[in-house]
């Protein structure tokens, strides 16, 4: 480069000097600057394959539901929750299940469209085809310890989903106790949100109680539609899900 390109590049053109000589002199250590943390970049979530037919739960859920509900419904959470982080800097670089415990108040878009795309993440996996029809080994011990019995923890699991009022989940989680517990959240909130529900934990079988989920097929019989999906719950998955706690 030549020295005229440089001058012009560096924008001292025509000042005359280009160094102070007390500038170049001074040994004075400089101030520590408030160097501001590198902002990461948002991580870009993507909607999982259901990584099963929509057909494969008939009779206790139909295909039409599954399609519309994995397709539509999970990739609208998917596709709002990137616009909102989108909007700011606050969630750089954080996976979904740290992103929930750091949300507050004031974040409403990425409450419940980042809580949407959680629980139906764990949703298709807990409700996958194959797998135990019961808990065994690990999982069911620590239910006995928790609730007493399995009978005492699905009476418990099904009442959550059937009493809650309007849209919402029933979960089993792993509580700040190392307890399970059973518990229901409004909305797309879940136990892993913990400035915002009352019951903190980490989810390990959710159940999704809102109409989308059922109404095509069981109309306003949402505790049939409760007690059909219990039945075919994938304890294995389940299971996993404990084990990784
Ligand atoms: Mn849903």
């Amino acid at each position: 480069m030549k020295k005229r390109e440089f001058l012009k590049l560096t924008g001292v053109v025509g000042t005359g000097i280009l160094v102070s000589p007390l500038l170049a002199c001074n040994n004075e250590p400089k101030p520590v600057e408030n160097v501001e943390p590198a902002i990461l970049p948002n991580t870009v979530f993507i909607l999982p394959e259901l990584g099963y037919a929509f057909t494969a739960l008939e009779p206790a859920v139909d295909a039409m539901t599954m399609e519309i509900h994995h397709d539509k419904h999970h990739g609208g959470y998917v596709t709002k929750l990137n616009a909102a982080l989108g909007e700011t800097t606050t969630f750089g670089g954080m996976t979904i299940e740290q992103i929930l415990a750091a949300i507050g108040e004031n974040d409403t878009a990425v409450r419940n469209n980042g809580g949407g795309h959680f629980n139906h993440s764990l949703f298709w996996k807990v409700i996958a085809p194959g797998g135990a029809n019961q808990p065994s080994g690990a999982l069911a011990e620590a239910i006995n310890a928790s609730f007493g019995s399995y009978d005492v923890f699905a009476q418990q699991f099904a009442d959550a989903g059937a009493k809650r009022f309007g849209s919402g989940w029933a979960w089993l989680s792993k509580g700040t106790d190392g307890k399970l517990v059973v518990s229901s959240t409004p909305n797309q909130d879940n136990p892993l949100m913990a400035n915002l529900v009352e019951v903190k934990g980490t989810p390990i079988l959710g159940l999704d109680v809102w109409e989308h989920a059922y109404y095509l097929q069981y109309q306003n019989r949402r505790a049939d539609y409760i007690s059909q999906v219990m039945a075919i719950v994938n304890w294995d998955a389940v299971a996993a899900n404990f084990a990784a706690l």
